[in-house]
């Protein structure tokens, strides 16, 4: 989701205008996903390199995921949309960690759409830990490392419970940026890439259609070399 801060300069006023613009688009772009049938919708809110921002800016930031909850929850419910919130939330602050914990809790038995929230999140921190993981039950003696396989490894990593939606069938990059900046790695290795050049508060309905649009075409064509 970016270019919120490159948005609130555009509109002369201050980044944090941008992020509370954008947690509002998180809002209206939810909204319009669950109800064109995406089944899991991950989005990235605050990347493990984020912290290396201005102290005020980061604190602002923290606050988002306990106002977005405090006035999108009935909506969530009423919507059907259950809740996940992945990455490293231990070195969250506590009511930001603790708010993200009673979403996931209160929206568990919700059987729509997955709004699955990047939080705290980097791939190769996570690929880093699976690695542990895995390292770990190799020294136990659990396992031999030849039998370590794709799957075993997929295993490991926080999007393990999404099941058969853990590797995204398209990624949307906004604002011109034409990087994956350390996200989902692993996951993304079939993925479609669509990069938008708007910003992110400016990402919108026909936006989002658009790209799918662009992704069935994508499809088509693969269909008929196959
Ligand atoms: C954040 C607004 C969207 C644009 C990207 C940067 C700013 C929603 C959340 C959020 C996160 C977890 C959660 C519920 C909501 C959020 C941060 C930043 C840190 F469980 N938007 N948003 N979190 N922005």
């Amino acid at each position: 989701m970016d270019g919120n801060g490159r948005w609130a300069k555009a509109h002369h006023r201050p980044r944090a205008f941008g992020h509370k613009s954008g947690m509002d688009n998180v809002k209206t772009i939810t909204k319009v996903a669950s109800r064109l049938g995406v089944k899991v919708l991950t989005l990235y809110a605050f990347s493990t390199e984020n912290w290396r921002r201005p102290t005020e800016e980061v604190n602002y930031l923290m606050q988002l995921p306990i106002d977005f909850f405090n006035t999108f929850l009935p909506e969530l419910m009423a919507e059907n949309v259950q809740v996940k919130v992945m990455g490293f939330l231990d070195q969250l602050p506590e009511k930001t960690r603790q708010v993200t914990y009673d979403a996931m809790a209160q929206t568990a038995n919700n059987t729509g759409m997955i709004l699955n929230f990047a939080l705290n999140y980097g791939s190769r921190a996570e690929i880093t830990s699976a690695v542990q993981q895995l390292g770990q039950a190799v020294a136990a003696g659990q396992i031999q490392p030849e039998e370590i396989n794709e799957q075993m490894i997929g295993q490991q990593l926080m999007t393990a419970s999404l099941g058969q939606f853990a590797d995204p069938d398209l990624l949307i990059r906004t604002s011109g940026e034409l990087r994956l900046s350390n996200f989902l790695l692993w996951q993304l290795a079939y993925s479609e890439l669509y990069f938008a050049d708007v910003h992110w508060p400016d990402f919108s309905q026909q936006d989002l259609e658009q790209a799918f649009a662009a992704y069935q075409k994508r499809q088509r064509r693969y269909g008929g070399l196959a």
